[in-house]
């Protein structure tokens, strides 16, 4: 068995001692084969789906009891050059770390990627092709929204025809060529969108904010830019990084080229263990698999130190549900180099013993001295990964009859127009970034801002194994294009039927916008628990009276599919001035080979699968504006107190009183996520006071079991360093947009974005322009009720924004749903005036139309 190095074991102790057989810098030795595990492979940029045929089971109706029979081949054209990757040299780049890319450095180019190599400084005007007067969208929430297909394509086309960008199109081709790799919305300045918003002042320049990946460099390299103004584009600057350094090429998210290359370069060096493959999982392989084939998930980060790209991937077989049925196969792949031919296999995994190289493997099994792991024939029907029906619910019941449903017999209570959704007294603009997701903007209640911005930045998933890919699973979704996986929403299962879908755009590793329909759904939910409700007894068989007010929220809702696990992720808005942010997590389990020592990380949950140990951690800004943008911070919690009787001498009272704690510099805001966290919250603006002598104040109230990932400061954590804290409080500034970046997967170790900088300054906060920084997750321990999908129940976290003393009263008092009911005769109660402000019976409601869904997301 392995040698693991021992590193991650029991021997740990809560802190990361420095690995110091493993690489830490970019000249340090490779590590020795032994130590080799720590990739995994997981998923997923372009997903699989993306690039295996959808020739998947023939869909049927509802009804449709057709078998989950193996998925047809991917549709990934294998080795169509001849190429074959597994003998590469590998490792040209392997411990160098390419320098940011420098005027002088680049040489060939130079006249090309001046402007790109230059410290990120200047805007630099190229010429402007066309401009004119543009007709701007009314509403001014219009300025947060997202880039349309128009405008997409207009800074494609734009930077296409910059003959120094040198740019080719993002499908095909090799991977060392320049390409556009994402386009989305780069939000203006807030001065300058409160000067528009508030003031009247000038509508902000509509800007682009878009990647490119800079392959075909003497020093390859990513880059940020932003291109303006929209919607014709004339001009573009470097948008700056974290201490102004490049992002090197090997840090790249994946593409669906690199996806392509990496299949068929598998499929390549796998050729020799086919017989193998076959016999141990009853007939499905790489090569003319017809009906059965095989497939891989890849995990990240790809390898232990800067400056590697190699993964560790998980051989699977491809039926409905593949991501639970590993066939004990886990292959490292060596793919930094962007010549695909000097890729090569690393190591192997297979079923508990690694092997360094294919014809090891292939040989120990030739010989028949390989002890192989014979997976049972998938059946025909009824397949464990499946949603298909079986078995019954004990009791029976009325199984086939459709359940409860929302209904709006009146019509939709709010307001949906473009980007602005208007609920209550509730207001607030919206986005769906491709990177990370849904971002609010300009959150106001009863026409007053709460917050400027409410976004979530990144997803992450921490695991623990036996086998090598899923000790080196750290997967963080933002670098999985979790915002761009944004795939249909289906009308009464996923939303309401009753709820409004809207489309969302996005570019993103492709050579145009893709519409992804019905990515984002709006409706208003009956909470099912009023929002407050009284029965005033009066204790003789009667009442007083009867009031309560029905519990309602309006609900924006999108899902992220980041491969195998699914997120659903709301806002809710109440009608008393609460919102509440809240993910579900839900799809197939990140799942690994079983083998008995896997007991120790996970549960074993069918014949040869492990569920394995993983925190969910999500990080989430809240940038407040608590009546007016100056603010400070302070907890609140009791302490218990013992004092003299002042009523009864020579006796004690102990009881709690408040105990607050203003925080006044950023570390002292900064509350670890190892200890309990003070249970009030509160951000308050210390000049406006509400009727009560109180400070405006909004409570910040964490619905989480969140725990560490790592010990503090051990490799990847430092790419998380967010996740260190429940919450944090900095001071705004315009320079730390987000807590996370899509580099920081494949480059965890030294990202571009530290969270931990925020912070290392420890500004004071008192009185300022603050953003919470919060952070809510769980640990997942999966179990046999997670086959064949997490369920949502008990899966969510999240939290509230609340108001504490920032109204005189609960504002849910203008609501006009509340039912009065008094009795007109007291004490007898016989005659009943019952009071209400809206008519007395709802009326019909749930709409006729039968399912229906489309699910394809193409290029418009
Ligand atoms: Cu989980």
């Amino acid at each position: 068995m392995e040698d693991r190095g021992g590193i991650f074991r029991g021997d740990f102790g809560g802190r990361c001692s420095r690995p110091g057989g493993l690489r830490g810098g970019p000249d340090a030795p490779a590590p020795p084969p032994p130590r080799l595990p720590w990739d995994f492979p997981a998923l997923l940029w372009p997903r699989p789906r993306n690039w295996i045929a959808r020739s998947a089971p023939s869909a049927g109706g509802d009804n449709d009891r057709a078998a989950p029979a193996p998925l047809g081949p991917p549709r990934v054209i294998i080795n169509p050059r001849g190429a074959v990757p597994g003998v590469g040299t590998g490792g040209r780049y392997r411990g160098s770390l390419p320098p940011p890319p420098r005027v002088g450095a680049m040489r060939r180019t130079q006249r090309r990627m001046r402007l790109l190599g230059l410290p990120w400084a200047l805007a630099l005007l190229v010429t402007a092709a066309s401009s004119g007067p543009s007709t701007e969208p009314p509403d001014p929430a219009s300025i947060f929204a997202d880039l349309s297909p128009a405008e997409l394509r207009a800074v494609r086309a734009f930077l296409m025809a910059r003959p120094e960008l040198g740019l080719s199109p993002s499908r095909g081709g090799p991977l060392a060529k320049n390409s556009l790799f994402l386009a989305e919305l780069l939000p203006p300045e807030k001065r300058s969108a409160l000067r528009f918003l508030e003031r009247g002042g000038a509508r902000p320049r509509r800007e682009a904010r878009v990647v490119l990946f800079f392959g075909a460099q003497a020093e390859p390299n990513v880059t940020e830019l932003a291109v303006g103004p929209l919607p014709r584009p004339r001009s573009y600057r470097a948008l700056p990084l974290a201490g102004g350094r490049a992002v090197p090429f090997w840090a790249r998210p994946m593409t669906r080229r690199e996806y392509e290359l990496l299949h068929e370069a598998l499929a390549a060096a796998l050729a020799p263990l086919e017989p193998l493959l076959r016999e141990a999982t009853g007939g499905f392989g790489f090569q003319n698999c017809s009906g059965r084939c095989l497939t891989f998930s890849d995990v990240a980060p790809r390898g232990l130190g800067p400056g590697e790209r190699r993964s560790w991937l998980v051989i699977q077989r491809f039926v409905e549900g593949f991501f639970l049925h590993p066939a004990g196969l886990e292959v490292l792949l060596e793919h930094r180099d962007p010549d695909p031919r000097r890729w090569a296999v690393r190591r192997l995994w297979y079923n508990g013993r690694y092997f360094g190289s294919v014809r090891e493997l292939a040989e120990s099994h030739a010989r028949g001295a390989l002890p192989l792991a014979r997976l049972p024939e998938p059946p025909a029907r009824r397949l464990f990964s499946s949603y298909e029906p079986r078995g019954r619910f004990p009791g029976g019941g009325r199984a086939e009859a459709h359940g409860a449903k929302v209904c709006e017999p009146r019509g939709r209570r709010y307001r949906l127009r473009g980007n602005r959704l208007e609920y209550g007294g509730w207001s607030l603009a919206f986005r769906l970034r491709s990177s990370a997701g849904l971002q609010l903007f300009d959150v106001r209640f009863g026409g007053q801002r709460l917050a400027y911005e409410l976004s979530v930045q990144e997803a992450i998933a921490f695991y623990g194994g036996h086998s090598p890919a899923a000790m080196q699973t750290k997967y963080m979704d933002a670098g999985w294009a979790m915002g761009a996986s944004s795939y249909e929403l289906a009308s009464g299962v996923d939303c309401p039927e009753t709820a409004a879908f809207l489309d969302a755009h996005h570019l993103l590793d492709a050579d145009g916008p893709v519409r992804f329909p019905r990515a984002l759904c709006v409706f208003e939910l009956p909470t099912g628990v009023p929002l407050r409700r009284h029965f005033d007894s009066d204790f003789q068989g009667g009442f007083h009276f009867y009031a309560g007010l029905e519990g309602r929220a309006l609900v924006l809702r999108t899902t992220s599919t980041v491969y195998n696990y699914d997120y659903i992720w709301d806002f809710l808005l109440y009608p008393n001035g609460v919102l509440e942010t809240k993910v579900h997590a839900t799809g197939y389990i990140h799942a690994t080979f079983y083998t008995p020592e896997g007991r120790r990380y996970g549960s074993r949950v069918h014949s040869h699968l492990l569920g394995n140990v993983h925190t969910h951690l999500v990080h989430y800004k809240v940038d407040l504006d608590v009546a007016g943008s100056g603010n400070s911070f302070e907890t609140m919690d009791i302490r218990f107190e013992n004092i003299s009787n002042p009523w009864s001498a020579g006796a004690r009272v102990v009881q709690p009183r408040l105990h607050r704690e203003p925080r006044r510099r950023e570390r002292e805001a900064a509350l670890p996520l190892d200890r309990p966290v003070p249970r009030y919250l509160l951000f308050s603006n210390p000049r406006r006071r509400n009727r009560w002598g109180h400070r405006r104040t909004l409570r910040l109230q964490l619905s989480s079991h969140a725990g560490p990932v790592l010990p503090r400061g051990c490799r990847e954590e430092r790419g998380v360093t967010w996740a260190r804290y429940h919450l944090a409080v900095t001071r705004r500034h315009e320079n730390e947009p987000s807590s996370s970046s899509i580099y920081s997967q494949n480059n965890p170790w030294d990202p571009p974005v530290t969270f931990e900088s925020f912070i290392r300054d420890n500004e004071t906060i008192e009185d300022q322009d603050l953003v919470a920084w919060v952070t809510v997750g769980f640990l997942h321990v999966p179990h046999a009720e997670d086959i064949p999908n997490t369920a949502t129940p008990g899966n969510a976290v999240g939290f509230f924004l609340r108001p504490f003393n920032f109204f005189n009263e609960d504002p849910s008092v203008a609501s006009r749903a509340p039912v009065i009911v008094r009795p007109l005769d007291p004490p007898a109660c016989s005659r009943l005036q019952i009071r209400r402000w809206a008519p007395a019976s709802p009326g019909p409601c749930v709409p006729p139309e039968p399912f229906s869904y489309n699910g394809t997301y193409r290029p418009v």
